[in-house]
């Protein structure tokens, strides 16, 4: 072989690598199975930016005009204790670390930080881009603002302090939403797509989609572009997971296969 041609024959070899062969050169993401355990009221207004279990206890944030957070009673879906956002801020994700409660606006670049207790304010902070949802791993919170990364902020300082890109099958994935860590995994609603992400927070790689299609409810008055699935919850004590969506009727506990 001439040089020339051994090169060539070096780079053919290589792209054939590269691309598999023509084969896929990834496995897809795979969809786990799980069944509905029970269904409880969601208040129909309730436009769910937020959810989150805590010491036996359910709080939801919501968006639109008034936003407002609040505390649940799960098997009636009734206000324990509720605080309305000014009217100017549209309210995004919500969690809890040490006693606070730390909750997102949507284009404001404004969160604010309450008493768990009482709701009462402790103070805010600010961050640049958009604000969508809030988790934590019980160390630091957890961020998403609707593109594909994930923020990890110091719940102190609220400084950011990494973050890690989300893809699927090697693809970007963009949209996350509302943000549950569960386990060691980060588990994500995507906007306007009925499956939940399976994220390993360390790489960002998405291991499992669960397709929540079959929940999303078929009532007349709802809006599909609007009233999507978003809020996930885990009861880390009763190992209980916990879906709905913007202004759903109902909230869901699913059990996963
Ligand atoms: N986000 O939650 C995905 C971050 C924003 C959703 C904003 C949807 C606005 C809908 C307003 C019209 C409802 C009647
Ligand atoms: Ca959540």
């Amino acid at each position: 072989m001439t040089r020339l041609s051994s090169r060539l024959a070096g780079l053919v070899s290589g792209l054939l690598l590269a691309t598999g062969g023509g084969l896929p050169a990834r496995a897809e993401v795979p969809v786990q199975a799980y069944e509905v355990v029970r269904a409880y009221p969601h208040d129909k207004t309730a436009f769910t930016e937020g959810l989150f279990f805590h010491d036996g206890a359910l709080y939801e944030s919501t968006g639109l005009y008034p936003s407002f957070i609040r505390q649940v009673q799960l098997e009636t879906g009734e206000v324990v204790r509720q605080r309305d956002l000014p009217t100017v801020y549209f309210g995004e994700g919500m969690t809890t670390l040490n006693g606070k409660l730390y909750s997102l606006t949507w284009r404001n670049h404004i969160g604010f930080i309450w008493k768990l207790d009482d709701f009462s304010p402790l103070g805010g902070f600010s961050y640049p881009g958009e604000g969508w949802a809030l988790t934590t791993d019980g160390r630091r919170l957890i961020m998403s603002d609707g593109t594909d990364q994930l923020r990890f902020l110091d719940p102190d300082t609220l400084a950011e302090t990494g973050r890690v890109s989300v893809t699927a099958d090697g693809e970007p994935l963009d949209q996350i939403n509302e943000l549950e860590w569960i386990d060691g995994e980060v588990f994500a609603n995507l906007w306007q797509d009925n499956r939940i992400a399976r994220i390993d927070p360390e790489t960002g790689v998405v291991k499992a989609f669960i397709d929540l299609t079959a929940l999303v409810p078929q009532d007349a008055g709802l809006d599909p572009n609007d009233d999507v699935l978003n809020g996930i919850a885990w009861d880390a004590g009763g190992k209980r997971l916990f879906v709905t969506g913007k202004r759903w009727p109902q909230l869901f506990e699913i059990k996963l296969r």
